[in-house]
C-alpha cells in the first residue's frame, strides 16, 4: 500500500529543504528521519510515519515546503529484510543507535559546506546540541586524522604484488559498516577487560541430563542461554552495567529493561540480533530464541527491530576455539561479555587436583561508567551464578 508522507505542523509558515536523508528504494523505519528542513531560526528532521520502502521523493534540496506539502511516497512493507546481498541500504542493519541531531542552521550549513556528517560529532550543548565549537573541534581533529592517514598512505597503498600473488576482495556492506563502528567504539570508549574462569562442571552435567529428555533441537537448553540468564541477573544487581553515557559525558541513563544482544557470525559479517525482555523469559525460551535469531541472521532474514534495543552484548566464540579474547563494546552499551572455549583443567580442592570443566569469560566495560572494583564484582557475580545454577532460581 502506498502512503503519502507530508510535512506535519511545523509551527512556521514555510521552510527550506536542506538535506534529503534517504534515496528511492531505501527501506526506512517508522520514525526514521527522511529529510531536514530549515526555517528562519531552526532546522528540524521530518520522520517517517511508517515502516516501508521509499517509492518516490517529491522534493529536492532548496525547495520551499509548508505544512501538508507532499515529500515522499512510501510503499509499506511488513516483510522481513530482503536478502543481505540485495539490500540497497542494509548498512543500516547494524546501526542500532539512530539519533535525532540538534544543531543550529548555521552549524548545519557549515557542516554541509565541509561535507561533514553531523551524526559523527558529539554535541556538548544542551540535549547534546552540536555547537559551532564542536564542529570546529571535529574539523580540526579530522584534518589531523586525514593528515595522519595521508602520512601512512604508503603503508596501505603499497604494491604488495612485488612480493607475490595478491587477491583483491571487496568488503561486504555489513563488514564496511561494522568496521567503521568498531573503529569508533574502540577509539572512543575507554575499555578495560577483566578475565575470569568459571567452573561449569555442575552446569554442564545438569544441562546434558536435562537435554537428554528433549528431542527437538531448538528446545534444548544451551550454555549460552545460561550465560544470558546470569547476565540478566547481574544487570539487575549492577544497574550501571545496563546504562548509556550521554554524548557530553555528563549524564548516565540507567535502563530499567533488559535486552541482550548476541553476536552472530554470518558470511556477510558480524550481526548482533537482540533478545528482548530476557527478565521474563526462561532458559528454554532464551535458547529457542537464540537458535532462531542466529538462523535468521545467517539467512539474512532479520528485521530491523530484531537488531535494535540492545543493553548488553554477549560474544561467544566457545564453539570455535581460543582461550581468551577482549571483546569490543557495542556503543552505546556499557559492557560486553566474551565467552571462550571450555576445557578440563586440574583444580586444587585443598587436598588433591581434580578435573573440572572450566569456561573462560572476559568482560570489557566502559571505564567512564564502571570502575575496576565494580567490573570485578560483576564478573565474580556471573561466575558465582554459573558455578551454581540453582542461584539463577532465586
Ligand atoms: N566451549 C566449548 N564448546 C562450546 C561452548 C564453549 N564455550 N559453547 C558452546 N559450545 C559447544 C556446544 O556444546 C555445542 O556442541 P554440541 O552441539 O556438541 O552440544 C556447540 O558448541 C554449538 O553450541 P550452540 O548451538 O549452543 O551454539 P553457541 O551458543 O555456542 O553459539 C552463536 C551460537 C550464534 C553465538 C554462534 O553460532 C556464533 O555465531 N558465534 C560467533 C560469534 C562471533 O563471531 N563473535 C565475535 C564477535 S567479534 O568479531
Amino acid at each position: 500500500m502506498d502512503i503519502v508522507i507530508k510535512i506535519p505542523d511545523i509551527g512556521i509558515e514555510k521552510a527550506e529543504v536542506i538535506d534529503i536523508l534517504v534515496h528511492v528504494n531505501d527501506i526506512v523505519e517508522k520514525e526514521q528521519s527522511l529529510l531536514v528542513i530549515e526555517g528562519d531560526k531552526a532546522s528540524m528532521e521530518i520522520p517517517s510515519t511508517h515502516h516501508g520502502k521509499v517509492k518516490e521523493i517529491k522534493v529536492k534540496v532548496t525547495d520551499i515546503v509548508h505544512q501538508d506539502s507532499i515529500i515522499i511516497i512510501l510503499e509499506t512493507i511488513d516483510d522481513p529484510l530482503p536478502e543481505l546481498n540485495d539490500t540497497p541500504n542494509h548498512t543500516k542493519v547494524i546501526d542500532t543507535h539512530d539519533v535525532i541531531i540538534h544543531a543550529s542552521p548555521l552549524v548545519r550549513r557549515l557542516a554541509r559546506a565541509s561535507n561533514i556528517d553531523l551524526r559523527n560529532i558529539n554535541g556538548r550543548g544542551r540535549k547534546n546540541r552540536i555547537l559551532k565549537d564542536d564542529l570546529d573541534n571535529y574539523l580540526e581533529n579530522n584534518l589531523n586524522n586525514n593528515n595522519l592517514s595521508k602520512k601512512y598512505d604508503h603503508v596501505y597503498n603499497f604494491d604488495f604484488s612485488r612480493f607475490g600473488e595478491v587477491e583483491e576482495i571487496q568488503l561486504s556492506k555489513i563488514k564496511k559498516r561494522s568496521g567503521s563502528l568498531l573503529c569508533l567504539n574502540w577509539s572512543t570508549i575507554p575499555h578495560v577487560t577483566q578475565f575470569d574462569e568459571v567452573d561449569i562442571t555442575d552446569l554442564e552435567a545438569f544441562r546434558i541430563k536435562y537435554n537428554d529428555r528433549i528431542t527437538v533441537k531448538e528446545k534444548k537448553i544451551t550454555l549460552l542461554a545460561f550465560i544470558v540468564k546470569s547476565i540478566t541477573k547481574g544487570l539487575e544487581k549492577f544497574p550501571y552495567l545496563n546504562s548509556t553515557i550521554s554524548h557530553n559525558q555528563e549524564v548516565i541513563f540507567l535502563k530499567k529493561y533488559i535486552n541482550i544482544g548476541i553476536a552472530v557470525d554470518t558470511i556477510h559479517g558480524l550481526l548482533v540480533p537482540v533478545i528482548k525482555d530476557v527478565k521474563n523469559k526462561n532458559l528454554s525460551d532464551i535458547a529457542c530464541e537464540i537458535y532462531h535469531i542466529s538462523k535468521y541472521a545467517r539467512l539474512g532474514k532479520l528485521k530491523f527491530s530484531d537488531l535494535q534495543g540492545g543493553c548488553f552484548t554477549i560474544s561467544s566464540l566457545g564453539s570455535i576455539g581460543g582461550t581468551a579474547f577482549s571483546p569490543i563494546i557495542n556503543a552505546a552499551e556499557a559492557a560486553i561479555l566474551g565467552v571462550s572455549k571450555f576445557s578440563y583443567k586440574p583444580i586444587w580442592n585443598g587436598s588433591e587436583f581434580i578435573p573440572r570443566l572450566i569456561l573462560p569469560i572476559a568482560l570489557s566495560y566502559d571505564h567512564r561508567i564502571i570502575d575496576g572494583a565494580e567490573g570485578a564484582k560483576f564478573i565474580s557475580y556471573i561466575n558465582t551464578l554459573l558455578s551454581d545454577v540453582r542461584l539463577l532460581l532465586v
